[in-house]
């Protein structure tokens, strides 16, 4: 149906939109069957690490005592110092209230244990199956790290993902801090060498396609420094050059950059001491250029690097850029940074992922994603339909059925889409 005016385009836009089922490209999450790995609830959701910082700018506890309390307690102070105490405005906290309505629980109430009692009626798979609904996200894929030792363990028992669950490889330890990895791998078996030569080069493709046989995974991960260099003497810069390239070009899986993460500058904070930092272009350059057929997911975390990442990605097609990552999922940054996509690459990207930690966060980090979304993308067909070009339904749920799981299940060439 050919769309007249504005208003036809903001309803045919907001019905796709809602309709259109999601494919959730990344995630800290994991099929219920991986066991209590998976993290859900009120509790986790209010003792997410971005609230932890959040919470720390209003008290002078000691971050050793606050770790030190239970979870409930955590998740109690996190509750009276940002939602009691003062207007929860944030992301973070406003993404706690619209999961909370979007499941149903109409957040009028400052009393904690009333949410609790919800949480507590539920079952991990009841909870999964109702997220996904609610968020309408059919797929995601985790994020699997074999040097995690209980996550290892699921594994090696012979546990699989449940359909809708897709693995990713994540390598960071391995590219990240290989003179400690080393000892890890030897004691896995794997007899890598002293110094870097054909041994060390032959047995860490062997850690690589073993997990890669374990887990099939959709693509392998790295999250990366700001100052991430390549090529690069270095063991990071020699393991991506003899091992990821090659392994992950022979699986014609991608390798997937997270790119300005500065690790720890907070290290009693955790996870939540992690910043950000502008990185170099070059070393994606450089990767891009020389291996046309290795295929490259990329997501970086600099407000700065946005543009780059963009008219990199018209060089470059082996290049996908993915996401509104971490610090910069806020709408005032997913707003501009969704339409400085729009206008360079057109649709040829993947707008968002949730990197939900807690399994609740799928609705949130995708329910304040879609209406950003809703007003960009009309008024971006409205720009075009203005010039008299005809904009049909059809022509919007062609190209948000491509934002939102064909651009990725393309660029994987794989059809495990469940
Ligand atoms: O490296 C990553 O996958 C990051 O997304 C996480 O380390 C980070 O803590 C996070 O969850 C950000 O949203
Ligand atoms: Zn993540």
């Amino acid at each position: 149906m050919i769309l007249q005016s504005k208003e036809d385009i903001r309803k045919a836009v907001e019905g796709t939109v809602e309709k259109e089922k999601i494919t959730d490209i990344h995630t800290h999450l994991f099929s219920p069957n991986f066991g209590d790995i998976l993290l859900w609830d009120i509790d986790e959701l209010l003792t997410y690490h971005y609230l932890v910082a959040e919470l720390m700018r209003w008290t002078d506890i000691e971050y050793e005592e606050f770790w030190n309390l239970s979870k409930k307690e955590q998740a109690e102070l996190v509750w009276d110092e940002l939602f009691v105490k003062r207007s929860p405005i944030s992301e973070a906290e406003r993404g706690v209230l619209t999961t909370l309505k979007v499941l149903g629980v109409t957040p009028d109430t400052k009393d904690l244990n009333e949410y609790r009692k919800i949480f507590q009626e539920r079952t991990a798979e009841q909870q999964v199956d109702e997220v996904m609904k609610q968020a309408s996200v059919d797929n995601l894929v985790m994020t699997n790290d074999p040097f995690d030792e209980k996550e290892r363990n699921v594994w090696l028992n012979g546990e699989k993902p449940h359909d809708h669950f897709h693995a990713a490889l994540r390598i960071d330890p391995l590219l990240n801090d290989y003179a400690n990895t080393k000892e890890v791998l030897r004691s896995w078996d794997y007899q890598v060498a002293e110094e870097w030569n054909d041994q060390s080069i032959k047995e860490v493709q062997r850690f690589l396609e073993d997990w890669i046989s374990i887990m099939n995974p959709l693509y392998m991960a790295v999250s990366l420094p700001p100052a991430f260099a390549y090529p690069e003497e270095s063991d990071r810069g020699r393991i991506i050059r003899d091992c990821i390239l090659p392994v992950t070009k022979k699986h014609n899986i991608p390798f997937a950059l997270m790119i300005g993460v500065k690790k720890r500058v907070n290290p009693a904070l955790g996870d939540a001491g992690d910043f950000v930092g502008k990185a170099d272009m070059s070393a994606l350059e450089n990767l891009l250029s020389e291996n046309p057929e290795n295929k490259f997911l990329v997501t970086m975390l600099a407000r700065e690097n946005q543009h780059e990442l963009a008219v990199l990605a018209r060089k470059f097609r082996n290049l996908m850029v993915f996401g509104c990552w971490w610090f910069m999922n806020n709408p005032v940054i997913i707003n501009e940074m969704t339409r400085m996509r729009f206008e360079l690459l057109n649709t040829s990207f993947i707008p968002q992922h949730s990197d939900a930690r807690v399994l609740e966060q799928v609705v949130y980090k995708w329910r304040h994603t879609k209406e950003i979304l809703k007003d960009v993308l009309t008024e971006k067909y409205e720009d075009v339909r203005a010039t008299g070009w005809k904009i049909d339904q059809s022509d919007i749920e062609n190209d948000v059925a491509d934002l939102f799981h064909r651009n990725f299940w393309n660029f994987i060439e794989k059809d495990l889409r469940k």
